[in-house]
């Protein structure tokens, strides 16, 4: 296949004005007429007029009234590009096409989830509707006549304004949608079947109402209400935060159940995943709640950021998504409200971010923010552009400040309402407004690998002085051999033996300034020396983690928990007992390690309970669980341990087990010596009641079923008895599955009753039934067998994304010690289910595929059995692009 590179963008030969479009819809066979004027672009080089299409049936081609003929040369198809080699200066163009949306099982163009027709155009989408010049930078306004037998759908939906609407002969019956914005095609949508809405009408900001709806099939409009006011949230955050208003008379929100992404963004008519729009206590967690407004927030943010200005080209992507991310997580975090809990909120944003972003930055995929070739756009849609896209965006805004950041966005808008642009001008807005230079900062979207910032701190106790020496160093990644310095903001705090904050000078400042000071590090080693320091301090650095680093610090444990207990800086108190954590975690791995290859009969238990006891995390953790005054969701944060898949990323070579047997006899000693404590935390942050999604409740609840899932480690009658209580008396999904969870990850009995208690009760729900086939693939005692026995549920499919995902993903990614297994068999496993996937559904495919980016680190008898899988699908028969360029990657 071949790459895309960006130093070949070409701007379009030719310019959209004006689209028209008429679709009669039919599953197995919908017409689209479509009549295009173009006009011949000055900018432009060449003069062919391009279309992209594919998978199309090509019933007609007119140009200016003129039927073409492929077989006179007037136009040609090869690799689904459609070229008219001569064309005048301004073309109306005519084309239609067949497609067979109930055929389309890539979930890409148009294609049907339970009998409605649903349109997915971005990336690349809607050049399987039609011929068209399907990328970003051509831009035109879009009229849309639907026609489809009106008692099978009811509902037509596309883009803007619906103009007209009517009876035709046969049953049938039309609507015309008419979207006063230019758009690129990736935003087109349609929707026809048999949905229902709740809407609304609002005053905004401007004055005008707008009409606000959310879609969604019969039966489900009991769990619209809170997308709904997620969605009235957004369009007044937007407004306060951005000045940024509705531009439209009607905004629609729909839910599908297939759907490969979480949602997207189309003018107008945002389609989602129906899990990031159904909820109601009964079916969605706490979690599920927050992410539906985070998704809602996202989509509805893109108006502005990515509709209203949107990209140039694919590179520029994160140029919508990173901006789009930072915004949602700032909705986010200003809903809650709280400084504590916008800390829970950052925190957790950065757990993503280690999670998945950090070790795609360190495998064969890295690549930069805005990165520089491509086989497959849709594999670009990734943690790097979107989350650490995000964290680029944030450091504008701890670089400039709020206001310089808003003065920034405010220019960005002036400068390039209606434009398709690049990176470098939301760059060059920022700066400009600000009369920064930004230059250096360009690194950040051309680079790719997290960079290593190493620290140290020298005490100078006669002059009063401590100097702060920062060093940086980038890894090599795929193509980038040698990196050059970032620029990086690093928020740095210094504490007295109090644990209180000095107000910091800087040596050569006339008066100490606050007590958090960004420091930019510009150059490959910079020191900084702070004045008037009366004794030696203890350094809380990167606060609020104010780049997308990792910090090294030589900390003592005692230092670490110090700040733990006294960092005024929320998320530098995690972090401390993180570190800690993850120290004591990589000893306790070590150790497992090391009995295993001793050979001796004893069990690993009986090695790591000789172990020299290390007392300061269990102290530490018992403070934070005892500490009241401690936001409840923040407490449940502390009291996570790093996950599996945060220490393999710490280790020279992933051993899997050993980490897994690590982590969980931590949890089991924790839970030990914690007993009473968790046991009265647990009693003591029930939320009796109605339940309410708020924040605050949430955070009870999040640290209730914490102190729950560590009272199960120890298997006594009393904590498998309060996790049964809960089971019974759950009024709410996220108590259900919390004390489900503890059963089945117990060694107590009753199970498989419990589990089926669960299935019968939400057999109709697909969303619930996720969670039911996503706990089993995670459960301890899960192996591949169990996983292999779930695919043969009458209840699972591959087809359905949301599902392959419940069960196939969690597994390969979830469940890192049962995936791994030493025999191979997750691995095969997983090669048998790309395969399948990749005949269905490229970009599903493609994303598990990805299960294996890191199989370079793992032990060399785990390498050689990944290296087997990922070769057996590299040589598998029409492997589609998508699957392929991951393969590709992961095998150079
Ligand atoms: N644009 C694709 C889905 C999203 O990021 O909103
Ligand atoms: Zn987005």
């Amino acid at each position: 296949p071949q790459t895309i590179y960006r130093k070949d963008y070409a701007a379009p030969n030719y310019l959209a004005d004006t689209v028209e479009m008429g679709f009669d819809l039919d599953p197995a066979d919908t017409r689209v007429a479509t009549r295009l004027t173009m006009t011949r672009n000055p900018a432009a080089k060449g003069r062919e007029l391009v279309l992209f299409g594919e998978e199309l049936e090509l019933v007609a081609l007119r140009l200016n009234g003129k039927t073409l003929s492929q077989d006179k040369g007037d136009f040609r198809i090869a690799a689904g590009v459609l070229t008219i080699p001569t064309a005048p200066a301004s073309v109306e163009l005519e084309i239609e096409t067949l497609i067979h949306p109930d055929r389309n099982t890539s979930l890409m163009g148009l294609y049907v989830s339970n009998g409605n027709f649903f349109t997915q155009c971005e990336a690349e989408g809607f050049r399987k509707i039609t011929y068209f010049p399907d990328r970003p930078d051509v831009m035109a306004r879009f009229t849309v006549m639907l026609r489809a037998d009106k008692a099978r759908y009811p509902v037509l939906l596309s883009n803007g304004n619906l103009i007209e609407e009517g009876a035709l002969p046969d049953g049938r019956h039309y609507a015309k949608w008419e979207d006063p914005f230019k758009k690129p095609s990736y935003l087109f949508a349609l929707v026809a079947g048999q949905l229902v809405c709740q809407e609304e009408t609002v005053r905004l900001h401007s004055g005008r109402d707008a009409l606000l709806q959310v879609w969604v099939e019969e039966g489900n409009l009991d769990k619209t209400q809170h997308a709904m006011d997620s969605l009235k949230n957004s369009i007044d955050w937007d407004v306060e935060r951005f000045g940024l208003d509705l531009d439209l008379e009607r905004f629609m929100i729909v839910a599908v159940g297939d759907f490969n992404m979480g949602a997207m963004e189309n003018k107008g008519l945002n389609i989602f995943n129906t899990k990031f729009v159904l909820a109601n206590p009964r079916i969605a967690t706490d979690v599920d709640f927050a992410n539906i407004e985070a998704v809602v927030g996202h989509e509805y943010f893109h108006n502005w950021t990515g509709n209203r200005v949107t990209c140039r080209d694919w590179f520029q992507l994160s140029l919508k998504e990173g901006l789009t991310v930072f915004r949602d997580q700032e909705f986010s975090a200003d809903m809650i409200g709280s400084d504590s809990g916008r800390a829970v909120k950052r925190i957790d944003d950065v757990r993503v971010l280690r999670q998945a972003q950090f070790p795609e930055d360190a495998g064969p995929m890295a690549h930069p923010v805005r990165p520089d070739s491509y086989v497959e756009i849709n594999n670009f849609y990734t943690v790097t552009v979107y989350e650490k896209g995000a964290e680029v965006v944030r450091m504008y805004q701890t670089l400039l400040g709020r206001e310089g950041f808003r003065k920034g966005m405010d220019l960005y808008f002036e400068r390039h309402d209606g434009q398709a642009v690049t990176c470098d001008d939301f760059r060059a807005a920022m700066a400009d407004a600000n009369g920064r230079d930004l230059s250096q900062f360009e690194r950040w979207y051309s680079q790719a690998g997290t960079p290593l910032l190493q620290a140290a701190a020298d005490y100078d106790a006669k002059r009063k002085t401590l100097t702060l020496t920062l060093e940086q160093s980038c890894p090599a990644t795929p193509g980038q051999k040698k990196k050059q310095p970032f620029h990086i903001p690093v928020a740095v705090g210094l504490l007295d033996a109090q644990g209180r904050d000095l107000a910091l000078t800087l040596e050569g400042e006339k008066k100490a300034g606050a007590t958090t000071r960004v420091l930019e590090l510009t150059k490959a080693k910079q020191s900084f020396r702070f004045i008037n320091v009366d004794q030696k301090p203890v350094p809380s650095l990167l606060r609020g983690f104010s780049a997308p680093v990792v910090l090294q610090f030589d900390y003592s444990d005692a230092e670490l928990a110090f700040l733990m207990a006294h960092d005024s800086d929320a998320f530098n108190r995690w972090e401390a007992g993180q570190r800690l954590a993850t120290r004591r975690l990589l000893n306790l791995t070590v150790a497992v390690q090391a009995a295993r290859q001793s050979g001796h009969v004893v069990a690993v238990d009986t090695v790591l309970n000789n172990l020299q006891h290390d007392g300061a995390l269990a102290d530490a953790l018992r403070a934070t669980l005892q500490d009241e005054s401690l936001d409840p969701a923040f407490r449940e944060l502390v009291l996570t341990l790093p996950s599996e898949t945060m220490i393999a990323e710490q280790m020279e070579v992933i051993d899997p087990h050993a980490i897994h047997v690590a982590r969980q006899f931590l949890r089991r000693s924790l839970a030990r010596e914690l007993r009473d404590e968790l046991l009265a935390v647990y009693r003591s942050h029930q939320t009796p009641g109605a339940y309410s999604p708020d924040a605050a409740s949430a955070g009870r609840r999040a640290l209730k079923n914490v102190a729950l899932s560590y009272l199960a480690e120890l298997d006594d009658e009393e904590a498998m008895a309060l996790a049964r209580q809960q089971d019974e008396d759950a009024n709410n999904m996220t108590d259900r599955l919390a004390a489900l969870s503890a059963i089945l990850n117990s060694a107590a009995p009753g199970k498989s009753e419990a589990l089926q208690r669960f299935y019968t009760e939400f057999e109709q729900e697909a969303l619930v039934i996720d969670k039911w086939f996503t706990l089993q693939a995670t459960a301890r005692n899960a192996d591949v067998n169990t996983v292999r026995t779930l695919t043969e549920h009458p209840a699972f499919t591959l087809k359905n994304p949301n599902r392959a995902r419940s069960l196939i993903f969690s597994f390969c990614n979830g469940n890192p010690s049962a995936f791994h297994a030493l025999d191979g068999n997750g691995y095969a496993f997983w090669a048998e289910q790309v395969i399948a996937l990749n005949g269905s559904n490229p970009q599903v495919a493609a994303r598990l595929a990805r299960s294996l980016d890191r199989w370079r680190k793992y032990t060399p008898a785990l390498q050689e059995k990944m290296r087997l899988a990922l070769q057996q699908v590299a040589g598998t028969p029409k492997l589609s692009r998508d699957v392929a360029e991951v393969i590709t990657k992961a095998l150079a």
